[in-house]
């Protein structure tokens, strides 16, 4: 089987390299630009996909998208599972609510955030202090989980953290995510980015602008 990894620039793509790091698993790598000003994927990536969004995953020359079906595909098949939790596992529910949490409650409060900021809605209208406020609830709660376990999953290291991650990393170069004010959010990102293989994905992905 042939993995390629289609790495967006800045973008949720990461999350493939750092989990195919932790896994020790062979793939290919090719790297895209987003443009400037509007920071839309150049035309290259656009048409890997139909909708034209990172991530894009390569399978033997079958191109497929979503975050969650990316990382749960190269968890499952990848590596030997060893980060795919199964029904087996005491942790399998926890693994499966924070997995599918990333992307389909955090990354769109934030991805809003992002968007009402781009389009110039005044910072005090009322739609952006709800949406700050739903943000802050999130943030909330997440911190109140990793206070009680070391990883989002439960006891150990599981794709459910590389899906959990990136929403305090990256998309911190696009939104104010306030991390620091969540002690044990601040705590799992510092123990997150000491990974080796988080370190080697950073040292692939951050690539000097061609
Ligand atoms: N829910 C989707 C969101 C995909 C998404 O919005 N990706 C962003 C990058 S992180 C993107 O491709 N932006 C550039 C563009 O749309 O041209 C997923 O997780 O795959």
């Amino acid at each position: 089987m042939t993995i390629t990894i289609y790495q967006l620039d800045r973008s949720r793509s990461e999350r493939a390299v750092w989990l195919m790091e932790e896994l020790g698993a062979p793939y290919a790598i090719e790297f895209f630009e987003r443009l400037p000003v509007t920071m839309q994927a150049e035309p290259a990536y656009k048409a890997l996909h139909p909708l034209g969004s990172s991530p894009v995953l390569g399978i033997d020359g079958t191109n497929i998208a979503e975050s969650g079906a990316v990382i749960e595909y190269l968890a499952t098949t990848q590596g030997g599972g060893a980060l795919a939790l199964g029904p087996d596992s005491p942790d399998y529910a926890e693994y499966l609510y924070w997995f599918h949490f990333a992307e389909s409650t955090l990354m769109p409060a934030l991805v809003s955030e992002i968007m009402a900021g781009f389009s110039g809605i005044a910072a005090d209208h009322p739609l952006r202090r709800h949406s700050r406020q739903r943000i802050g609830q999130l943030l909330a709660f997440t911190d109140a989980r990793l206070a009680s376990v070391p990883f989002i999953a439960g006891e150990g290291f599981t794709a459910a953290d590389v899906m959990m991650t990136f929403p305090f990393t990256m998309t911190r170069q696009f939104v104010p995510v306030d991390v620091e004010g969540h002690p044990a959010i601040a705590a799992y990102v510092e123990r997150m980015e000491a990974r080796p293989a988080y370190q080697r994905c950073r040292a692939i992905v951050d690539r000097p602008a061609p």
